[in-house]
């Protein structure tokens, strides 16, 4: 069976400079592909951040002797009242996952502000080292996006049926959880800070291999249009090979979480 990377992203230039939109990955079998790219046109036409002006759909073919076989992490809940208590709870986190405590403000300061040059939301993430708030990603306009993963489809069903009573089976945060299997398998990286850009969404997380994703209820206003993703990585990372991996080598969730949710 042959199966293809689909890949969306979409933006909207303002004053010259594209804004990124929205973004979405799939793994799928050939006679699917019509029908992801199809959802993937109507996503980015339909996003609640704007009609985009500039839609960008690839479909590669990809190896499956070069899949990354990749373990769901598991969930926990972070409940909190607002963004400052969230903000503290993913400080903690981050410190107790082993970043520095500078590292950690230093990136939630960062995607408050919006991460990229003129306080604008990235494509992809930020790589900041673990220990200095330095940051290592070649591009701060584009940054390192995560590409090439999905769920292995039944695997994806169990853990819906596995999380049902939690409420959040959903593409939102099934995607979210890929991201972060795939980043924290890396050696290099430490953890994930993420929130998102959409206006209508306040849930992010912290996540690492050793506490898992954890989801935090409240980490920005809602109405922001600003968000991201940074990950923490370790000093004397080969910065290159970490990126080709993220954004090239396939990898599929194609296993449940040892530990419970
Ligand atoms: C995004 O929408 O871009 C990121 C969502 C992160 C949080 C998902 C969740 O609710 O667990
Ligand atoms: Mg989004
Ligand atoms: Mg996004
Ligand atoms: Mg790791």
């Amino acid at each position: 069976m042959s199966l293809f990377s689909v890949r969306m992203r979409s933006s909207r230039e303002e004053q010259g400079t594209p804004v990124h939109i929205s973004g979405a990955e799939r793994i799928v079998a050939e006679t699917d592909l019509e029908r992801v790219a199809a959802t993937f046109v109507q996503r980015a036409m339909q996003h609640k951040n704007g009609t985009p002006d500039f839609v960008n759909l690839s479909i590669e073919r990809v190896c499956p002797e070069e899949i990354m076989s990749l373990e769901a992490l598991p969930i926990q809940t972070c409940d909190v009242e607002d963004v400052e208590e969230g903000h503290r709870a993913a400080h903690h986190l981050l410190c107790e996952a082993g970043v520095s405590s500078e590292s950690a403000n230093f990136a939630i300061a960062l995607l408050k502000a919006g991460p990229a040059p003129g306080g604008r939301v990235m494509r992809g993430a930020v790589l900041l080292d673990a220990e200095q708030p330095i940051r290592m990603e070649p591009d701060p306009h584009r940054g390192v996006r995560v590409s090439k993963l999905d769920w292995e489809p039944s695997v994806l069903e169990s853990w819906c049926n596995g999380i049902g009573h939690l409420g959040i089976a959903r593409p939102r945060v099934w995607e979210a959880i890929a991201i972060a299997s795939k980043v924290t398998a890396q050696p290099e990286v430490i953890a994930e800070l993420c929130w998102s850009d959409d206006q209508s969404y306040i849930t992010g997380y912290v996540a690492s291999q050793q506490f898992g994703y954890v989801r935090v209820t409240h980490l920005k206003p809602l109405g922001s249009l600003i968000g991201g993703r940074v990950f923490f990585i370790r000093a004397g990372t080969d910065i290159q090979s970490l990126i080709s991996r993220l954004e090239k080598q396939p990898a599929l969730v194609d296993r449940l979480p040892t530990r419970p949710y």
